[in-house]
Parts: C-alpha cells; sequence; structure tokens
C-alpha cells in the first residue's frame, strides 16, 4: 500500500503533559510514527513524503484566526519571554457557556484557552509544521484514491479528529480526516464517509460535518460518559439540519469485548454501506488495543487484521488516517495488520 510519512512529524515533541495533575511524558510522541513508519517499511509498503499543499482544504474546515492563532503560537509564545523556549504553553482560562468567546482577546494565554477545549493537548516548537505536513499527507493520500489506488494510508502526527473548526484538544490541532474527506469531496466524490475506530470519539470531525448530508460521521468509541472527550459521542447524536441521519455514534462501555466491538463494526459497516458512498475515509486509532495505557477496549493484534478485511470488503476507495495509539511497541504490528488484512482480503468476499 502507498503510505505517506511525514518526516517534519518529529518537530512535535512538547516534553509533557498534565496527568491527573502530575506532569507527565507526553503519550503522543514521535516514536509513534517512528514505529509505525518502521513497520510497514520492513513489510516492503511504499513510503513516500507528501506532494500535495492542503492549505486550501485547511481553509475550508478551520476558521481563519485559528489557522492564525497555531501558525503563529510559538514565536508568540516565545516573544513574551526569552526563557519560554524551555517552556511549555498551558491555557488556564476557558470561555465556558456565560463567557464570551466571540472576541480574541489580545493575551496569548487567553488566545490559548478560547482556541483549546482540554488542557492536553501541548504546543512546541514545530506543531504547525508538523500537523500541517500531516495535512499535507492527507490530501496526498486522497490524491492517490483518484489516481487509482483501492487503499491508502497516511501516517502522520500529532493526530486529528479531536479539532474542529476553530479549538484544538486531545493531542490534535489540525482535523487532517477532515480536510481528506474535504479534498475528496473537491474531487467529485458526491458522498464520503468517516469512520472512525479511534478508542475515543472524534468530536472534532463530528461537530465539523454534523449539518451536513454530503459527509457521514460513524464512530465506535469508549461511552462519553466515563471516557474521554466527555461531552460529546453520545447514541443521540444523530445530525442536525440537512444532516439529521447522517452523524451515528456507537458507544461501548469502557471494557468492552472484543465480539462486542466488531457487532458494532457491522452496524458501523451497514450505515456506510447504506450511506452508498464514493470513498471511505477511516480516522485510525489503534488505541482500541488491549495493552493501550489510556483506553480500555480488548482488540489484539489479529483484531487489527479482521478490521483490515472487514474494510477491504466494502469495496471503497479507502484512506487510511492515522489518529491515536499509545501502546507504542505494539503500534507498528498494530498498524501493519490492518493494512495487511485489507490488502489480502477481496471486496464483497469473506470474512
Ligand atoms: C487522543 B486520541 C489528560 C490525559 C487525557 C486525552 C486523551 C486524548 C486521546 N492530560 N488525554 O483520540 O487518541
Ligand atoms: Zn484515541
Amino acid at each position: 500500500m502507498i503510505v505517506y510519512f511525514p518526516p517534519l512529524h518529529a518537530r512535535h515533541a512538547p516534553p509533557c503533559e498534565i496527568f491527573r495533575g502530575e506532569r507527565v511524558p507526553c503519550f503522543e510522541t514521535p516514536e509513534r510514527a517512528a514505529i509505525v513508519h518502521e513497520a510497514l517499511r520492513q513489510r516492503g509498503h511504499a513510503l513516500r513524503e507528501p506532494d500535495r499543499d492542503s492549505s486550501p482544504f485547511l481553509a475550508r474546515v478551520h476558521t481563519p484566526p485559528y489557522l492564525a492563532f497555531l501558525e503563529t503560537a510559538w514565536a508568540r509564545w516565545l516573544a513574551l519571554d526569552a526563557d519560554n523556549a524551555g517552556r511549555q504553553p498551558f491555557p488556564s482560562v476557558w470561555p465556558v457557556r456565560s463567557l464570551r468567546s466571540d472576541v480574541e482577546p489580545g493575551n496569548f494565554i487567553a488566545q490559548l484557552g478560547l482556541y483549546s477545549f482540554d488542557n492536553g493537548t501541548p504546543i512546541s516548537a514545530g506543531t504547525w509544521l508538523a500537523a500541517k505536513q500531516a495535512a499535507d499527507a492527507a490530501v496526498s493520500a486522497v490524491a492517490c484514491l483518484g489516481a487509482g489506488e483501492v487503499g491508502v494510508f497516511s501516517a502522520g502526527r500529532p493526530p486529528g479528529h479531536h479539532a474542529g473548526r476553530d479549538f484544538m484538544g486531545g493531542y490534535c490541532f489540525l482535523n487532517h480526516a477532515a480536510v481528506a474527506a474535504e479534498a475528496l469531496r473537491e474531487a467529485g466524490c458526491r458522498r464520503v464517509a468517516i469512520l472512525d475506530v479511534d478508542y475515543h470519539h472524534g468530536n472534532g470531525t463530528q461537530s465539523l460535518f454534523y449539518d451536513r448530508a454530503d459527509v457521514l460521521f460513524v464512530s465506535i468509541h469508549g461511552d462519553p460518559r466515563s471516557e474521554y472527550p466527555f461531552y460529546l459521542g453520545h447514541a443521540d447524536e444523530t445530525g442536525s439540519g440537512a444532516g439529521a441521519g447522517f452523524n451515528l455514534n456507537l458507544p461501548l462501555p469502557a471494557g468492552s469485548s472484543v465480539a462486542d466491538w466488531f457487532s458494532a463494526l457491522d452496524v458501523a459497516l451497514a450505515r456506510i454501506a447504506g450511506f452508498r458512498p464514493e470513498a471511505l475515509v477511516v480516522s485510525l486509532g489503534l488505541d482500541t488495543y488491549a495493552g493501550d495505557p489510556i483506553s480500555r477496549f480488548a482488540l489484539q493484534a489479529a483484531d487489527f487484521r479482521q478490521l483490515g478485511r472487514c474494510l477491504r470488503r466494502q469495496n471503497l476507495p479507502t484512506a487510511f488516517i492515522l489518529e491515536g495509539g499509545y501502546a507504542v511497541a505494539a503500534l507498528g504490528v498494530n498498524a501493519a495488520g490492518v493494512l495487511d488484512g485489507f490488502e489480502e482480503s477481496c471486496p464483497g468476499g469473506p470474512a
């Protein structure tokens, strides 16, 4: 399979995040991508650097002030204090409910609160470069589908599915799956389905397409009553306006079995087939793995291969976009498993 690997991912390397009130090393690290790339390279997949500019699609997905904030954030942080190079900017105030989010404050930390929904999305010097090149990889991948490839993988980081029109969160800054969907629409696909299999609900992606009937969003994830991102991802969120009926959430309790997960996948794939999409974007989180340190599903390596087979049987041009997955040592095998399962299966064939 053609794999787009954006080398600038390594420039996004914040040292720590806050977890249970303590400073801990980031879960979302450059090693994650490195191990995926190495595993895919060893198996003979064709690794390429991004060859498209995502800017026109980023402008459709995100607001101009948010993009401007992200692109200049690190320089503005440094401008506050020369010693900030060794520190992490950290939001401290958020405009919830009765507070106004329609006036951008001049204060940098206040802007950080305006443009984020959690305190777990650290920015480092190369964050913009990394996120932008991951978006470029997503657009490059989609271009391959237009050129006749059946499956293609965009293996960038940081992930993207929690990022919304004007906010970051959950380690995500730019929504690469949404960018891929927009690029597919632009390329002439009338209906695009997004299947999000990350353990965490893709709140950003859902919110971006919630009122649209041309992009179906389907997600299988840990129930937000107990799992991050907590405030979106319930089963009763089915879309609004023209998008009514074009959003499907399949939350499962933390600790659900592999059998229950694949039953939810059946439901997801049936809905997608009923939508008759012309292309499929898969937000491929690998944190459904049993060994994931921050998630509570139970998939094993062989199950990722099975996921790949199930997806190939949909007979759709499919763009895989890497999202989460924090059991670093297993990420390569699990990512490769999805691609291998996809390539060894046949459209419409047996599982
Ligand atoms: C991103 B993706 C808080 C730790 C919790 C949230 C998890 C983000 C998951 N400091 N972080 O969907 O894999
Ligand atoms: Zn996740």
